[in-house]
């Protein structure tokens, strides 16, 4: 890893990075259910800000024993009696975490199970993927206890769920679970035969195989995309299309397609004149067939009329 993302700097977070580039970071509090103390939204930050310049090519999290996280430490909240503006830092704290998450560019996917309430619920939704299983529901209790959410739900959770359903799970503690908290968004996979864990697993090695610049596109842009005018999103995707699209491994992995189906469309003769698999690899030469040849759509339409 070019930077340095030592586990053993990390108290609050259990980190393993594998070989293949996807790291398991599991919430360790369980003693606790997982609740976010501020030490852990900083280790949090830490993990998350330095993920995508240190190798990390997806993040699966977890929590520790049965719960994956049960929000805001309240016990610490408590003990603090903290001023309306040291609590508004806290929420910045939380915010630069959760969108360090969001915008960072490495794939995340929440293995849920267990409570995934309040905060545990703003984290979870900050994740790209949410995995859940049988054990898994979703809660907002801060309307039950006096409280605000402060760590992005009014944001992240309304945009899963819509306004109203967020507003509802607010004033009456409405739990939400099983295939229904899949069908309102706020999961895209429920596990029934096996953890949300080994499915999350699963997902994080699939999606660490695509293209780096490829990944940091889809788990950057597009959130980045869903704040702007249309105007300006159809500006941004074309840039980011422009950088993504013409990326060498691309382009070559593209060739390689191309190739296939071509020779798959031309008659024998044809295809003997194509080149060798990626002999045209240059930058110059980046058309998806050989210059010697009409596109693939001319010639099948030439072809037919015969
Ligand atoms: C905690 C917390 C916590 C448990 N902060 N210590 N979040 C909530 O309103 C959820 C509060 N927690 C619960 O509803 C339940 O604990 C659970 C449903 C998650 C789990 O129940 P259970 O029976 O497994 O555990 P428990 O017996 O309730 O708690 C076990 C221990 O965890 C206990 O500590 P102990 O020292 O007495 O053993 C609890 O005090 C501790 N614990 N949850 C601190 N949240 C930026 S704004 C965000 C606003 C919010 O997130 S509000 C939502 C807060």
């Amino acid at each position: 890893m070019s930077v340095d993302l030592d586990p053993n700097r990390f108290v609050f977070l259990d980190i393993e990075h594998r070989d293949d580039g996807v790291s398991i970071v599991v919430l360790n509090r369980p003693e606790k259910r997982n609740a976010l103390s501020l030490a852990t939204i900083d280790e949090l930050v830490q993990f998350f800000s330095t993920a995508p310049r240190a190798g990390v090519k997806a993040v699966v999290l977890a929590g520790a024993g049965d719960h994956f996280c049960a929000g805001l430490d309240l016990i610490e909240h408590h003990d603090a009696n903290r001023t309306p503006a040291e609590f508004m830092h806290v929420c910045l704290r939380w915010h630069e975490a959760f969108n360090k998450m969001e915008y960072g560019g490495v794939p995340i996917v929440a293995a849920l199970h267990g409570a995934v309430v309040g905060g545990g619920l703003e984290l979870a939704s900050s994740a790209h993927i949410r995995v859940m299983d049988d054990s898994t529901y979703f809660a907002l209790p801060e309307g039950q206890r006096g409280l605000f959410t402060g760590g992005g739900a009014t944001i992240r959770v309304a945009q899963l769920v819509g306004k109203a359903r967020m507003i509802d799970m607010m004033l009456t503690g409405r739990v939400h679970q099983g295939q229904a908290a899949v069908d309102l968004g706020l999961a895209q996979y429920l596990e029934t035969e096996r953890s949300s864990f080994d499915r999350a697993v699963e997902l994080a090695e699939q999606a660490a195989r695509n293209l780096r610049l490829t990944n940091f596109a889809i788990c950057s842009a597009i959130s980045h995309v869903q704040n702007m005018s249309s105007f300006d999103a159809a500006y941004t995707e074309s840039v980011v299309a422009g950088v993504v699209n013409t990326q060498q491994h691309s382009t070559t992995l593209n060739q390689t397609l191309a190739n296939v189906s071509l020779r798959s469309r031309t008659r024998p003769l044809r295809a003997r004149a194509l080149p060798a698999r990626n002999e045209y690899t240059h930058r110059k030469d980046r058309r998806p067939w050989p210059r010697s040849l009409p596109p693939p759509g001319f010639e099948s339409r030439r072809s037919t009329t015969r």
